[in-house]
């Protein structure tokens, strides 16, 4: 399909959308269930330390997730560093260098050694054979990252840690609603953590979840959560303050009740968007294996520049004079960000390098509709055709 000329008129004057269109907008959901929830916690004047909110959100999870175990934290990033505290990492870290910068602070900040693997060019998660490239004599723990809800070759990951006799930790920020195999991603490996950062399909304002299959594992996260307490004055060890607000969980409990719904309108956007951006020359969305096993949150395209005749920086400005607030998640990887940029050697990631320098997060979640998925795509399509015509010119 080309830009028609009605699509370059849109393109025009002002821009495609009168409001800016945020990535990360969250997903709010029945603002009723959520205020009476938290009246409730105002009511019982019980607004922190294992309420009522936060044992009915953990075993709604739980519930959620075939029964394995929820430890609620106030953000993941505590919640990762807790679970490899209680699973008394040392040493190094196998970790991918495409990921949030947080997955490579957790490890950081426990004075933990971040080890930067590349990643599977199809999942563009790091796999067995990327993490076994980098494991040396100090590696203490891998750590995966299930990005943009996608998925490793996961059984291969836990072989090589059962072989290797190292703990495999997953950081599933972005995979609640997704599923392998009909397993829920959250349920591989020693412990996997969940965010309930607001920019996530599902929210608890601000807020984590440690999830392993482990009771005693659950058991010591849950302690080291709340400065190590057992009893009312019994500490048993060096612990933290990781709690999730009843606040929080209130808005974690209204938040997973709306779950499919958030879900279904993202699958919506999703499909709206493969529609849109079909056929441009150098533009692809970047695919799902199955669509129906992933919660869509995270909708990335990939630009080509020599075919699509503009690059991915290029097509970002071109996004945003339009209000199209894309963003590129997460340009320049971690092994280019303070403070791991000064190693030497840098670790040679031709895949993870290939990915920052192409992909483009777009904007999805309720507060996107359909038709502002199919205008976004239009946008993207006018702007290749816009450079394609422009190059044209230039050689003729
Ligand atoms: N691991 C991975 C792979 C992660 O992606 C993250 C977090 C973590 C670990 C750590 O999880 P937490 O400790 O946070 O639970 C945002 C989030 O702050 C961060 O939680 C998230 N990943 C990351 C991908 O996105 P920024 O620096 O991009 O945030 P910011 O302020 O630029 O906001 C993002 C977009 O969302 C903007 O377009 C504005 C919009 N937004 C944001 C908020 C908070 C809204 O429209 N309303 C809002 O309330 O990090």
């Amino acid at each position: 399909m080309k830009a028609t000329a009605a699509d370059l008129a849109l393109l025009g004057g002002a821009p495609a959308f009168a409001e800016p269109l945020h990535v990360g907008r969250p997903n709010v959901g029945d603002r009723e269930a959520i205020l009476r929830e938290i009246g409730e916690a105002l009511d019982d004047r019980w607004l922190s330390n294992n309420g009522e909110k936060l044992l009915a959100f953990e075993a709604r999870l739980s519930e959620r997730l075939g029964g394995l175990h929820c430890v609620a934290t106030c953000n993941a990033t505590l919640g990762l560093q807790i679970a490899m505290r209680a699973l008394e990492v040392e040493g190094e870290v196998v970790l991918p260098s495409l990921t949030f910068v947080a997955t490579a602070h957790a490890v950081g900040w426990e004075r933990l050694t971040p080890v930067f693997a590349d990643v599977e060019p199809a999942s563009l998660c790091m796999g067995p054979a990327e993490a076994e490239a980098v494991i040396g004599a100090d590696t203490g723990a891998l750590l995966g990252v299930h990005l943009w809800g996608r998925s490793a070759d996961l059984p291969g990951l836990e072989r090589l840690a059962r072989e290797r006799e190292l703990p495999l930790v997953f950081d599933a920020a972005h995979a609640l609603g997704c599923s392998r195999d009909g397993r829920p991603l959250a349920g591989f490996g020693d412990a996997a953590v969940i965010s309930f950062h607001a920019t996530k399909v599902a929210n608890s304002f601000e807020g984590g979840v440690v999830v392993t299959a482990d009771a005693d594992l659950a058991e010591r996260v849950a302690t080291m959560r709340n400065f190590g307490f057992v009893d009312e004055d019994e500490v048993v060890g060096l612990g933290t303050n990781a709690k999730l607000s009843e606040a929080g969980a209130a808005m974690g409990l209204a938040s997973l009740d709306a779950l499919d719904g958030f879900i279904a309108a993202n699958r919506r956007n999703y499909a709206a968007y493969a529609e849109a951006l079909a056929g441009i020359p150098g533009v692809s969305l970047l695919p799902f294996d199955d669509p129906g096993a992933v919660n869509c949150h995270h909708i990335s395209i990939e630009v080509d520049a020599e075919a699509a005749g503009i690059d991915r920086d290029q097509l970002r400005a071109v996004l945003v004079a339009e209000n199209v607030l894309a963003r590129r998640y997460f340009h320049p990887g971690c092994h280019r960000t303070a403070p791991y940029e000064d190693r030497r050697p840098r670790p040679t990631l031709p895949v993870t390098e290939r990915a920052l320098a192409r992909t483009l997060s777009l904007p999805t979640g309720t507060a996107v509709t359909p038709a502002d998925a199919g205008a976004v795509g239009t946008v993207v399509r006018v702007g290749v055709a816009e450079a394609a015509a422009v190059r044209r010119r230039l050689e003729g």
